[in-house]
């Protein structure tokens, strides 16, 4: 249980609301991965549903970070409710022009969550978010790779199984990178 001096904390309510707005986000781009991941599994296309299922692990991870530092921090961080999800998708194509997008909306909702912070002068949060912004912009870079893969290759005849098959190399070569950062 909480003393009194344990329970105060520098984080205020406007800023612990926000981060846990930030946790809700994380949280529905990991379902919303999974949701994609579980439409390629049953298309056949094996190589994007993996690359899709690790990446939705990676969102839980980008999740929990807020949520222990909030809890850290002296807040409640609230575990996110998941509705509204979108299980249909018409094409390939489609789903990773979905992802770009969703990306660009994550990196908009950080950079307006760290002016906050900066502004309220809570330096720690600001700080912490750093981890963040650099990890959008390598999100958002992944992306935008993915959608040159279906413009260099191109989706006809067998095209889309070439695709396919180029995400599953560009997954090797991200865990291949994440094992270097985390052995670093
Ligand atoms: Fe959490 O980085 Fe994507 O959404």
């Amino acid at each position: 249980m909480k003393s009194e001096i344990t329970s105060k904390t520098s984080l205020t309510a406007e800023v612990e609301g926000k981060l846990n707005k930030q946790v809700r986000m994380e949280g529905l781009s990991s379902f919303y991965y999974l949701a994609m991941a579980s439409w390629c599994e049953t298309k056949g296309y094996i190589h994007s549903a993996e690359f899709l299922y690790d990446h939705a692990d990676e969102e839980k991870m980008h999740m929990l970070k807020l949520m222990r530092y909030i809890n850290e921090a002296g807040g409640h961080a609230l575990a996110p409710e998941i509705a509204n999800l979108k299980y249909e998708y018409g094409t390939l194509r489609e789903v990773f022009d979905h992802i770009l997008e969703h990306e660009i909306a994550v990196s908009r909702a950080i950079n307006n969550l760290a002016d906050f912070c900066f502004k309220e002068k809570d330096f720690a949060t600001f700080q912490f978010l750093a981890w963040y912004i650099n990890e959008q912009r390598e999100e958002e870079k992944v992306a935008r790779r993915l959608i040159e893969i279906f413009d260099i290759i191109g989706e006809e005849n067998h095209g889309i199984w070439m695709v396919d098959k180029e995400i599953g190399k560009l997954l090797v070569q991200l865990r291949a990178q994440r094992a270097a950062e985390a052995g670093a």
